[in-house]
């Protein structure tokens, strides 16, 4: 082969790898079809939504948004919404993310972990006209780019004060899919103080996954923390969460969660769901961008207060898995954030 055919070739596979990599997305789009005239608004989910209850809201936070703007919009303005799942392999991100800004398509493209500020911000370099909105993140005076984030140490304490109370052996768990600097600086820590401030000789065993899907591994751990005595366990690991499920339920472990109503993963044994209302704050912020009035480069935290942090108190399998003398010590304790 000569030098030139060399070439050739190699330009063949780098466009035949582009358009794997491309149609490796998996995604779906609404209004698809019909000519493109109203704002065009890409939605990445970091990861997949089954098991993780903070994407699936956020793609129905964003869906909803659209439907309800549409319903008023003329003809002309109506927008259109794509969902995009990128998937667990985290390297992935950074080319499917580029990929969607390339394709200058998207006048937004609207996302949620905390890991993706560092993403994008080097691509509103490169794509100076590409908006973003981050949720469950953090990043201020980025002009093309507006973030919200939970107050997410009102979880961890609260979750930390439950499990403080319940248990029995003084021996609690996290189980994290992996170590990020909200989880190392202010989940773990919040957890930690919680349960202190219920009871002060209870220890917390921390564990990681190393992923967000590897159920067996997250079996695994569940079963190695109930074998040192662990009565208590506090699961934020994706699809790894249904190891932990199946292994509380194997040894009659508590389990406390983060992000949504999840009582009825394990009836009786579920002790606290601390619910983040990102569905309503996704529609909200989406709805803020449809109508104009996003102010770029901002940044707000929310908490209960706000009413997109909250404590689920109410649901009748709390009510039957927590004794009354300890329900009204969290309901005290739940005045303090309110
Ligand atoms: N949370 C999930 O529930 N599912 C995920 O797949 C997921 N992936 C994440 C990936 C990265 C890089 C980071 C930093 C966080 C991720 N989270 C995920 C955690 C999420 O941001 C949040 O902390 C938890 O959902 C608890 O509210």
């Amino acid at each position: 082969m000569t030098l030139k055919n060399k070439k050739n070739a190699c330009r063949v596979l780098a466009v035949l790898f582009t358009a794997l990599a491309l149609s490796a997305f998996t995604g779906c789009s609404k209004n698809a079809g019909s000519k493109k005239t109203g704002k065009s608004i890409a939605v990445y989910i970091p990861g997949i939504m089954a098991d993780s209850p903070i994407y699936a809201k956020l793609a129905a936070g964003a869906e909803a948004a659209v439907e309800s703007f549409n319903a008023t919009a003329k003809e002309g303005e109506k927008a259109e919404i794509k969902i995009v799942e990128g998937g667990t392999n985290q390297a992935e991100w950074p080319g499917h993310l580029t990929t969607l800004c390339a394709e200058g398509k998207y006048d937004v493209i609207i996302s949620s972990n905390p890991s993706l500020p560092e993403l994008c911000e080097p691509l509103t370099k490169q794509f100076p006209n590409q908006k973003f909105i981050l949720l469950d993140a953090m990043k201020e005076g980025n002009s093309s780019i507006v973030t919200a984030r939970y107050a997410q140490d009102e979880s961890a304490f609260m979750t930390g004060y439950v499990a403080g109370l319940m248990t029995k052996t003084n021996k609690i768990g996290l189980i994290t899919a992996q170590e990020y600097p909200v989880m190392n600086e202010i989940i773990l820590p919040g957890y930690e103080k919680g349960a202190k401030a219920a009871n002060d000789k209870v220890e917390v065993d921390f564990r990681i996954v190393g992923n967000w899907y590897d159920a067996k591994k997250g079996a695994e751990l569940a079963d190695a923390m109930s074998a040192s005595g662990v009565d208590v366990i506090l699961p934020i690991c994706g699809g790894a969460c249904q190891g932990v499920i199946a292994s509380a339920k194997e040894h009659g472990t508590k389990l406390c969660f983060f992000d949504s109503n999840s009582y009825s993963a394990a009836p009786g044994q579920v002790i606290s769901c601390v619910e983040t209302l990102q569905e309503k704050l996704t529609e909200r912020l989406t709805l803020e961008f449809l109508n104009g009035k996003t102010v770029w480069g901002s940044f707000n935290e929310y908490g209960m207060k706000d009413g997109l942090v909250k404590f689920n108190d109410t649901d009748p399998l709390y009510i039957e898995s927590v004794p009354e003398e300890i329900r009204n010590k969290i309901a005290k304790q739940l005045e303090k954030w309110n």
